[in-house]
């Protein structure tokens, strides 16, 4: 378990606080332009929803140079929201925006939330709720959705639900809902959302976990409260928000990273509580709060030949890596797809005109052509939805028994997860939302059809390394022995 992350500074505020029964945290980083309307909807919520509550607001930031928290303490107070909503709440909401400390000298999201825990935790808090400091789409009653399942249903864990757009949560839809759904067995539709509300018995488990890595203080830390709620026992719902409506990214330019982290986190998690998922077979629903809602999330341009481009350039370098973390017919399938892919995205390249140099790293739409028109340039290529998660399951076996660190397998997977990504985004370029959703749930069901596979190969590594283990510990034996002679 990491040290409190607390400073003297924070530790001085709480005691100015004393207690609170509700908090809203707010984890931000450059976000000035967009965290205003975040601040406001959450102090509406809290007052308009929660009036008998003792409410607090607190902005945990990462010490941003552009004046994000300047906005959370320079925004229209409660009062403003008293008056346009006409609520006489019983108790005054405090705000508060802080800059939060590292936790074992790495910053990140995930430490920011680790601060928030910890003052909900010393404030005794019933429910946190969480919200994106780059949302557009929130409004006041997104926090009753996330507080009211933990204060109302006896809730530990309040997922969100979302309409997002077809290309947003690349990373989602591709690894932590298909995976979370077929190794634990239930289906959250939005593991790593960044929306959700935790009850208090939850926050002190999260505080008193030995499994905080450098990634779970990064973007890891969706999946790590997901994933650590679930195997806790804790009970789990969805709460359905209507449409996610953000800051947009580009996969190919903006994800490497924080698949990393992402995946680095999930992989460790799932080596760790191997004895909670073997025997889980098939999946079961998650129970949604909140009434339906149709909502159209705004569209999203991806750099299709970009994300062609990336998994075919990886495969140059990390063919070997390839070949040692998959399976020899999956590795031999994934670098055959890489050459198509780097073929088609010379040759769309050169039909539609494009400086593949300058044009690189360039938005689609804006200088270049549009996502459509990208992927219809590379419309061939196609990455299956079973060999996708024969390969995520490879890497999943390989990690767990290998020496090799976490952090250089991830990074060697990335450019398999452009290949996947890029072709999911020019197979739903026809496609409707609720299509796309469709392929998502069918990409799901793939992921739980093939669980005996990535258990018999589990188990077989698991034998393999318990068999060199006994025969290391006998030739230690025999070496000692004749020493003894
Ligand atoms: N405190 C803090 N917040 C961060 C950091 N990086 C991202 N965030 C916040 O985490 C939230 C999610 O980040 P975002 O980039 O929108 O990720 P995505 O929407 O999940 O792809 C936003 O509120 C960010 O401001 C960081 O280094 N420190
Ligand atoms: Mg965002």
């Amino acid at each position: 378990m990491p040290a409190s992350a607390l400073t003297p500074a924070i530790r001085d505020e709480i005691t100015r606080l004393g207690s609170a029964d509700i908090m809203v945290g707010i984890p931000s980083y450059r976000n000035a332009a967009t965290i205003g309307h975040v601040v406001r909807a959450a102090q509406a919520g809290l007052v308009q929803y929660f009036p008998d509550l003792r409410p607090i607001l607190v902005n945990a930031d990462a010490g941003s140079p552009d004046g994000t928290q300047r906005v959370v303490v320079e925004t229209e107070p409660p009062g403003y929201v008293e008056q346009i909503l006409l609520v006489h709440p019983k108790n005054r909401l405090a705000r508060v925006s802080l800059t939060y400390p590292e936790v074992d000298g790495i910053g990140g999201k995930g430490a920011a939330l680790r601060t928030l825990f910890e003052m909900a935790a010393a404030l005794e808090v019933e429910a946190l709720v969480v919200v994106d400091s780059d949302l557009r789409s929130i409004v006041p009653e997104w926090i009753e959705l996330l507080a009211g399942p933990i204060l109302k249903g006896g809730y530990d864990f309040v997922a969100p639900l979302y309409a997002r757009h077809k290309y947003d949560g690349t990373i989602t839809n591709t690894l932590t809902y298909p995976v979370t759904r077929a190794l634990y067995g239930r289906r959250i539709r939005q593991p790593i959302g960044g929306d959700f509300g935790v009850g208090a018995d939850l926050i002190r488990d999260y505080l008193a976990q030995a499994s905080w890595t450098p990634d779970v203080s990064r973007f890891g830390i969706d999946i790590w409260m997901t994933t650590t709620a679930l195997t806790g026992g804790f009970a789990v719902c969805q709460s359905r928000l209507g449409a996610k409506i953000h800051d947009p990214k580009d996969p190919g330019s903006d994800l490497g990273p924080m698949f990393r982290q992402v995946l680095g986190t999930l992989l460790s998690m799932a080596r760790s509580n191997a004895n909670r998922w073997l025997e889980i077979a098939g999946s079961h629903d998650v129970p949604a709060y909140g009434f339906e809602r149709y909502a159209e999330p705004a569209p999203l341009e991806v750099n299709t030949l970009r994300l062609l481009s990336q998994f075919h350039s990886g495969s140059l370098t990390l063919a070997g890596a390839w070949r040692r973390m998959l399976q020899a017919d999956n590795a031999r399938s994934v670098l055959t797809l890489a050459v198509e892919a780097g073929t088609l995205a010379e040759a769309a390249a050169h039909k539609l005109g494009l400086d593949r140099e300058s044009d690189e790293g360039a938005t689609p739409g804006a200088g270049l052509p549009s996502t459509d028109e990208l992927s219809d340039a590379v419309s061939g290529f196609h990455f299956p939805d079973d060999l996708w998660a024969r390969v995520v399951y490879d890497l999943l076996v390989f990690s767990s028994f290998s020496d090799e660190p976490v952090e250089r397998l991830v990074a060697a997977f990335v450019p398999i997860y452009f290949g996947r990504v890029g072709s999911l985004v020019i197979e739903n370029r026809r496609l409707s939302g609720e299509q796309a959703e469709e392929r998502v749930e069918r990409q799901a069901r793939e992921f739980e059809l093939l669980k005996p596979y990535l258990v018999e190969h589990w188990r077989a590594a698991a034998g393999r390394t318990a068999a060199a283990g006994s025969a290391a510990e006998t030739t230690e034996a025999a070496e000692t022995t004749e020493a003894a002679e």
